[in-house]
């Protein structure tokens, strides 16, 4: 499959992904490393270094990036680079941005990195540049977005467009919805921008029964424009529409879509003039860039929005050009693979002490999970090595009242990301303060701790009695060592934005080159989407269900039995 599907791939880079990164010298040397490691405190390695912080940051413009806190030193840094190279990943990353079809299962490139590629460099895909019709949708996003917010986009009764209600799942839903609410503050309050995903009704019910037709527009965004529950949603919406409306040529004023497959557009009854294209070599969770991000459009402009693809293209840079030692998705990448593979850690935090980035660990879960969930190389041998984590996380503070003891004193490791803006976009007085002292402090308990000593003095000090003194301060000794990482910023603007996501989407990128997977397909969404059809199939059946297992058998028939009560 590597041969054939890789035809464009050099044989420099292919010979390199044919070897397992266990079977690499750098891998076998960061095992014995990890002994070593292992026994350190990060208390006690920065102590012995005043200038550990100076040494174990970076920054991108205002964004630092703050990777002291993880049980490295200088030696584990060398090793995991040394990884990095036997792995292939800078002929990896080359391959990439030049349009190789990396994605090799589907034989397709990977190029969410030519959505924001402003410099309009050529990136070739079958000796096509793919550039000009990237800067075509451009420009059809910003005469759509202008019209509907400088109320030209006039409704069927011939009002303008106050509420936008965008129907997508999974990849076609999650990066704008995040980006949407990240950039709140950007946003107008008269243009509301709302987002349907579940096939549950309740979704769709509640969002449009406060919504008055003339005044609604639907944008129908799925790559494929076949999946079920956008589908369902979209036919729903269009239902509800023309329950109100007489005139089917109304449904040109108030349905878009954006998709790949312009066959299924027009079937669904949109005229492809308002059909928003993208292609086969955008990931779906790697689309918001794509006319999939035509909701972020509307909500803050176009302008806003190219902003956005400036983050995203000055990190695309970045993780291109500079040396492994100072490139940071290259390290955020190592340091995962460090804790994932040679720790043990099963998961990743996402703590962003942000309010508007409380959907980023949502998108983040499938940008990561959806690529690098994976157990066969891309070879298709099954691999006997640990590949991505969990990813969770929520906006601080509200997690450190919930999940941070486990992290804090729980028995797994836990590696945290912490994100930050020096500025919020409120002036209340004290709670900016208040939630970046938390943030700075989270991430100084972490990596200190508090011994039973420290802990039995205080208690001392509070006159707690002799006999209480052992057990408490056990309890309340917190071991530390707990590796973190800080993005802390200026404020967040679209650019920001668009920096701190690509920075994520390159990690996964270095994580997926390491364990040698294909980080661009998603076959494990399949099997459930194939078996929900026979589901329900048997579901709308009148008779008892016995051709499955004995429970799904029983659930099918205790749920006809329930429904007809
Ligand atoms: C993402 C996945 C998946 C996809 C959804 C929606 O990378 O491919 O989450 O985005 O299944 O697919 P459609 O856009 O085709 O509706």
């Amino acid at each position: 499959m590597a041969g054939e599907a890789g035809h464009n791939i050099n044989g420099e880079y292919r010979n390199q992904i044919m070897v397992r990164c266990t079977q690499l010298p750098a891998w076998q040397v960061l095992q014995e490393h990890q002994w070593e490691i292992a026994r350190l405190h990060m208390r006690d390695l920065f102590s012995a270094d005043p200038k550990r912080f100076e040494r174990y940051s970076l920054r991108l413009d205002d964004i630092l990036f703050d990777y002291s806190k993880n049980r490295i030193t200088h030696s584990t840094l060398e090793h995991l680079f040394d990884l990095a190279r036997q792995a292939g990943l800078p002929e990896k990353i080359a391959a990439m941005f030049r349009g190789d079809k990396i994605n090799l299962t589907e034989n397709r490139a990977v190029l969410h990195i030519a959505l924001r590629n402003c410099s309009n460099r050529p990136i070739l895909v079958d000796g096509t540049d793919v550039m000009p019709g990237v800067n075509r949708v451009l420009t059809q996003m910003r005469y759509f977005s202008d019209a509907i917010r400088s109320q030209e986009w006039l409704g069927y009764t011939g009002k303008p467009i106050a509420n936008v209600v965008h129907i997508g799942i999974g990849g076609s839903d999650l990066g704008p919805k995040m980006v949407v609410k990240a950039l709140t503050p950007y946003c107008r309050p008269e243009l509301k921008v709302h987002f349907v995903s579940n096939v549950d009704e309740a979704d769709l019910v509640e969002v449009i029964k406060n919504l008055d037709r003339e005044t609604t527009l639907f944008i129908v965004a799925s790559k494929t424009f076949t999946t079920q529950e956008t589908m369902t949603n979209a036919l729903s919406a269009r239902e509800w529409f023309m329950a109100g409306v007489k005139d089917k040529e109304a449904i040109a004023k108030h349905f878009v879509a954006v998709s790949t497959n312009a066959e299924k557009v027009e079937a669904f009854g949109i005229d492809t003039k308002n059909m928003f294209e993208f292609w086969d070599w955008v990931g779906g969770r790697y689309s918001l860039w794509s006319a999939i991000g035509l909701p972020i459009a509307v909500a803050i402009g176009m302008d806003g929005f190219k902003e956005l693809l400036a983050g995203a293209h000055k990190v695309d840079e970045h993780f291109r050009t500079s040396p492994l030692e100072r490139n940071i998705p290259v390290i955020m990448g190592l340091l995962g693979v460090w804790y994932n593979n040679f720790f043990g850690a099963q998961t990743q935090a996402i703590l962003p002490y942000d309010q508007y980035l409380d959907f980023l660990a949502d998108h983040l879960q499938q940008a990561d999970m959806e690529s690098n969930g994976k157990s066969v190389d891309i070879d298709g041998k099954r691999l006997d090595y640990d590949t991505g984590p969990v990813i969770f996380g929520q906006a601080g503070t509200n997690g450190q009242h919930a999940f941070y003891q486990l992290i804090h004193q729980g028995s797994k490791l836990v590696p945290c990301d912490f994100l930050a803006a020096a500025h919020s976009h409120h002036k209340l007085a004290g709670h900016h303060e208040a939630l970046l002292s938390n943030f700075i402090a989270q991430t100084e308990a972490l990596m200190r701790g508090k011994t039973t000593e420290e802990a039995k003095a205080e208690l001392m000090a509070e006159g707690v009695p002799e006999d209480r003194l052992d057990k408490l301060s056990m309890a309340k000794t917190f071991p530390g060592n707990k590796p973190s990482n800080s993005f802390l910023y200026h404020s967040l603007t679209p650019e920001t934005l668009g920096a701190l996501i690509a920075f994520y989407e390159h990690k996964v990128f270095v994580q997926g080159a390491i364990w040698n997977i294909n980080s661009f397909d998603q076959m494990g969404v399949e099997l459930g989407k194939q078996l929900a059809k026979t589901v329900l199939k048997d579901m709308m059946e009148d008779k008892l269900v016995d051709s499955h297992d004995s429970s799904t058998n029983g659930l099918l028939n205790y749920y006809k039995s329930l429904r007809s009560r």
